[in-house]
């Protein structure tokens, strides 16, 4: 039984990259940082009870910023895969928490390779790593960016995964770890964080929808995205630590959309006119836009055989569904007299 540690694991794709080793017969140990609120929803439909001895699925505390907390728990677990994923994964946010965001994305990076080359130096196995690259290092690039595109980082953030990214090239020609860099596009799923602009429109459109909130409040509607399903997207990372040999590719649909286009598609699922619905409020625009991402995913095609499952509509219309049943029970109590249940989305 292979054994697998993931940053993030709390996260969207944490949960979807665990369920998925956890079916491929993995025992999954996770890292999660201390909050003074449950943040294992996500894990709730693979939870187990670790005392159970069929139990496969294993929670840490530690964080990225705690590098005696990493080394700690590798030495512990003694992974053969390490997947990153951890991160403050924000942009908006980045350019109001900076510092922050170079401490948990870069130096956090760096934190968890320094203990893996030490943990491989001293006990003389192999561990596979993989760095959780972002099509935001592409910036202002022009379309479509591939592996050989220039990085031109528009945000705190997407500087911090850069210098994630090459600190991984680094440590892998330095040291000759196993080490690959996935530079995925964006995916989305229901799982998504409700401050994303995709999941923000389709919980808001719902709530709309269910007569639970009046307005969605938006920034840039021009911006253009190559959206894909997170499900699809853990395959890839999992597929990379399975090539004989490590190397960087780009994760993506080739299909670009605007937020507008998400906003038409999601929209008429529900069967609304979002204009009259939609406002802009400029507190959701950045200093620096990233405006159009679009992937030439070739070579993770060529190289590891693997291909998007889940096209656009289809992407959006999970959401929506997914979404629109959340809020018919939000509704269903509020009229209960849960009020407090009613909640506008507004940050993001
Ligand atoms: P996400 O939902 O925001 O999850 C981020 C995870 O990192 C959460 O588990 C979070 O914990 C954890 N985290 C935050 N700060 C941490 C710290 N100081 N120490 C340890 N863990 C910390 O992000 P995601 O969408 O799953 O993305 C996963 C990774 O891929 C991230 O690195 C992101 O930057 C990158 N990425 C995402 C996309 C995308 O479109 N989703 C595209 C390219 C790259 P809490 O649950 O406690 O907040
Ligand atoms: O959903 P977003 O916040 O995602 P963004 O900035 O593309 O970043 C996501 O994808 C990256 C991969 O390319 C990841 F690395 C990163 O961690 C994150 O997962 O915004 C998408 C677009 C932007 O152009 C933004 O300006 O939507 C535009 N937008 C318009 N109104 C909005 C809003 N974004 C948010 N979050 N909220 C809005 O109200």
């Amino acid at each position: 039984m292979k054994t697998a540690l993931i940053t993030g694991v709390t996260g969207q794709d944490g949960s979807f990259l665990a369920e998925l080793l956890l079916s491929k017969g993995y025992e999954v140990h996770g890292i999660v940082r201390r909050a003074s609120t449950f943040n294992t929803d996500r894990l709730d439909p693979i939870y187990e009870d670790p005392h159970e001895p069929s139990a496969r699925l294993f929670l840490h505390y530690g964080d990225l910023t705690d590098g005696a907390s990493l080394r700690r728990i590798l030495e512990k677990v003694q992974p053969d895969e390490i997947y990153n994923l951890g991160a403050q994964s924000h942009v908006r946010v980045s350019f109001d928490q900076a510092e922050f965001t170079a401490d948990v994305v870069a130096t956090g990076t760096l934190r968890v390779l320094e203990a893996v080359r030490d943990h491989v130096e001293h006990l003389h196995r192999e561990v596979k790593f993989y760095q959780a690259g972002s099509s935001e290092m592409f910036g202002a690039a022009n379309p479509p960016q591939s592996e050989t595109t220039a990085f031109y980082p528009r945000s705190p953030y997407a500087a911090a995964k850069v210098a994630a990214h090459w600190y991984a090239v680094n440590y892998r020609e330095a040291h000759g770890l196993f080490i690959c860099n996935g530079i995925l596009f964006n995916h989305e799923s229901h799982r998504r964080g409700e401050t994303f602009v995709t999941r923000k429109i389709t919980r808001a459109l719902a709530r709309i929808k269910m007569g639970l909130q009046d307005k969605l409040f938006l920034g840039n509607l021009d911006a253009k995205r190559d959206w894909g399903y997170a499900g699809d997207y853990v395959e890839a990372m999992w597929l990379m630590l399975q090539h004989e040999k490590p190397d960087d590719y780009v994760v993506a649909t080739g299909e670009s959309y605007s937020v507008r286009e998400f906003l038409d598609r999601a929209a008429a699922c529900l069967d609304i006119d979002w204009h009259s619905v939609v406002a802009q409020d400029a507190r959701y625009l950045r200093p620096t836009e990233v405006d159009h991402l679009l992937g030439d995913p070739g070579k993770a095609r060529r190289v590891l055989g693997w291909a998007p499952k889940l096209s656009f509509d289809e992407l959006v219309k999970k959401m929506v569904e997914h979404d629109l049943e959340l809020a018919k029970q939000e509704a269903t109590l509020a009229k209960a007299g849960h009020h407090t249940m009613l909640r506008a989305v507004r940050h993001g």
